[in-house]
């Protein structure tokens, strides 16, 4: 549906499947590269639990002598016999220095490996993702261009995107590091007392339940901030595309009101999350002061009485290390939910657009010549933009043979741009049929198909970039060469300025800083309209199609820049098949056929002279614009 706002609340509803085994299926091609990442992770994570362990032992066995052997014993890292002496006890810290080193040494080596392994994933898939994006995007329909704006996309393909590769690179080792470490905790804590290290990890479900609780509120807050920030992000795109006609009406104070009234909009949203997450941080927070005390009171309270299954000193010490090791990673879970929040959110809008089919594709088995004539047929075309609307073509019919040049004429909103998007499946009909050498264009390859038609529109589009450039896009071979890098090949150069030439383009852009070189700026916007339109008549010629469709500019260009569009109009049609759309009928009084359009019908069809004669719909027009510019024109008939 289109909206004010981009258009892209519905885009999740093609999600194929859960968004973020999505992800996950991103992420099969680095499966290997991912896997041993994650171990080397859990061997840091692993590694980091040891420092407590040989502290404890340090204290027990090394410092007030003990005879409980402890952990490190049983694993065997150190002798189980009753430490006696001054010698034997040094023995025991050499061990036990040697044991550390060692933990320091393989936790620095998994971590980088983790760290190199897991993030060099998450950008490999983020760069695939951007890719396939940005490749699908391009293959949508015109349809779903006109119903979602840039801002919207330029968010998904940037802001999402980025996200994604960010909670691959962060937080899914926080989800590890969660894991491992309140396991490895609950494991070295329940050997040295398992009252104890219930009430440690008595909180961890709670937390976890907490987290789950928080997440169902907070998501769809979150959904609703992207949102918004992708209606902020459309309108601020818009206001800038636009800021002439807000300077020329002087809508300063109306363009502020409404960006400060979205300003507002993601504020209020974004405050009322952010008070909720953090009360839920500082409740965490009091939970584990609670669990602190406990340890404290029943472990002391255990160690004075000489109760059995009391701690030892080292151990005692070693709780509260662990405790503070097992609270930073739980408070992050809320975290690290809150970022899989986000993160599902994006993937949502991500893969929502990669399942979203293009309507207009090549057909299952594509006919695919080497040329075509340039026939072309609307067979009672009928075509409404949406579905819910009146159509904007109706019962439209017309044969045109290869090398004819037929004019469109009629008011403004007749159909006629829309009429001539159909031959190259800009939009596919609703009913009827388009035909270019008696095959209905849905039976072409869409590549060759569109290939064979070139198209001048009403208002032409220029890139960022050089002239030559924008005259190259209209052959492969020529663009690679005006882009790539180094010098321009001087044959190719020779093609494009032959376009120029007969696009009556040559003279000016000569007279330009730099000539060819010269740069454009965004959208061509240092070049006047008649300019740019000849650069679009040079594109289309390079192309050289059999089939070209001239949407003559509405606004005024001088009687000057008229005559030499003509001109170069003329050389462009010559030998093909054209449709020449114009608003000034003298553009196409020569036509061998002139079709006038009225409210997506064709009121009028014939020559020039027939139309006149008829003294209908056409002669009138004439006879207006005649009579309203240069009369001698109706004097050359
Ligand atoms: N229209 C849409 N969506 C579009 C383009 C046009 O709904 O993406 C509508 C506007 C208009 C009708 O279709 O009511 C026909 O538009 P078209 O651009 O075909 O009119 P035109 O005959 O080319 O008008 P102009 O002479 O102003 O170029
Ligand atoms: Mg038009």
């Amino acid at each position: 549906m289109a909206d004010e706002h981009g258009g892209f609340e519905t885009v999740r509803e093609n999600v194929d499947g859960h968004p973020m085994w999505n992800l996950l299926a991103y992420a099969r091609p680095y499966w290997l590269r991912l896997t041993v990442g994650v171990l080397a992770s859990f061997v840091t994570r692993f590694a980091r639990l040891m420092p407590p362990i040989i502290v404890a032992t340090a204290i027990d066995r090394v410092v007030l002598g003990s005879a409980e052997p402890g952990l490190l014993a049983r694993a065997g890292l150190v002798p189980s016999a009753a430490i006696t002496g001054e010698a034997a006890r040094l023995a025991l810290l050499e061990r036990l220095v040697v044991i550390a080193a060692l933990a320091y040494l393989v936790r620095s080596a998994t971590r980088f490996a983790s760290r190199y392994l897991i993030q060099s994933s998450a950008q490999k898939i983020q760069r695939d993702l951007r890719n396939d994006t940005y490749d699908h995007l391009q293959h949508l329909s015109m349809g779903f261009f006109a119903n979602h704006q840039t801002g919207g996309m330029m968010s998904i393909l940037n802001s999402d995107i980025n996200r994604l590769e960010k909670f691959l690179n962060t937080e899914f080792r926080q989800m590890i590091r969660v894991v491992a470490t309140v396991g490895g905790i609950a494991a070295v804590l329940a050997t040295y007392s398992a009252k104890l290290a219930l009430i440690a990890l008595a909180p961890v479900p709670l937390i976890g339940l907490a987290s789950g609780r928080f997440l169902t509120w907070i998501e769809p807050r979150y959904k609703s901030i992207r949102e918004t920030v992708a209606r902020l992000n459309t309108r601020l795109e818009n206001n800038l595309g636009g800021v002439a006609v807000v300077k020329a009406f002087n809508r300063h104070a109306f363009e502020r009101e409404r960006v400060a009234a979205q300003s507002q909009t993601y504020h209020d949203e974004k405050v009322g999350a952010l008070r909720v997450r953090r009360a839920f941080f500082a409740a965490l927070r009091l939970l584990t002061g609670v669990v602190f005390v406990l340890v404290l009171y029943v472990g002391g309270r255990d160690m004075i009485l000489g109760t059995p299954g009391a701690l030892s000193t080292g151990a005692f010490a070693l709780f509260f290390l662990y405790l503070r090791r097992l609270y930073s990673p739980m408070r992050r879970i809320g975290k690290s939910a809150n970022k899989y929040q986000l993160a599902k959110s994006s993937a949502e809008r991500v893969f929502g657009l990669l399942g979203r089919a293009p309507s207009v594709t090549s057909p299952e088995s594509p006919y695919s010549p080497d040329g075509v004539a340039g026939d072309v047929t609307f067979d009672d075309v009928t075509f409404s933009y949406e579905q819910a609307h009146d159509p904007v073509l109706r019962g439209v019919s017309l044969d045109v043979s290869a090398g004819d040049t037929i004019g469109l004429a009629g008011s403004t909103g007749a159909g006629k741009s829309t009429l001539l998007k159909l031959i190259p499946r800009l939009y596919d009909v609703d009913s009827g049929a388009v035909e270019v050498d008696g095959t209905d264009v849905r039976e072409y390859d869409l590549q060759t198909l569109r290939e064979e038609i070139a198209i001048v529109e009403q208002n032409p589009y220029l890139f960022s970039g050089t002239v030559a450039a924008n005259i190259a896009y209209g052959d492969q071979q020529a663009l690679d060469a005006e882009t790539g890098d180094g010098d321009p090949d001087p044959e190719i150069r020779e093609r494009i300025v032959e376009a120029a030439n007969a696009a009556e383009a040559h003279e000016f852009v000569s007279d330009l800083p730099e000539g060819y070189d010269t740069q454009v700026g965004e959208r061509g916007i240092k070049l006047s309209g008649g300019q740019r339109q000849r650069i679009a008549i040079a594109r289309a010629l390079l192309n050289d199609p059999s089939i070209i469709v001239f949407d003559e500019a509405t606004s005024d260009v001088d009687t000057e820049t008229e005559d030499l569009i003509q001109e170069s109009l003329d050389r462009l049609i010559a030998e093909r098949t054209a449709f020449v759309i114009a608003h000034r009928l003298s553009t196409i009084k020569d036509a061998d056929r002139i079709v006038v359009l009225e409210e997506g019908e064709i009121i009028e069809t014939g020559t020039h002279a027939d139309l006149l004669a008829a003294d209908g719909e056409y002669a009138g027009l004439w006879d207006a614009q005649a009579g309203a510019g240069d009369s001698a024109a109706v004097g050359d008939d």
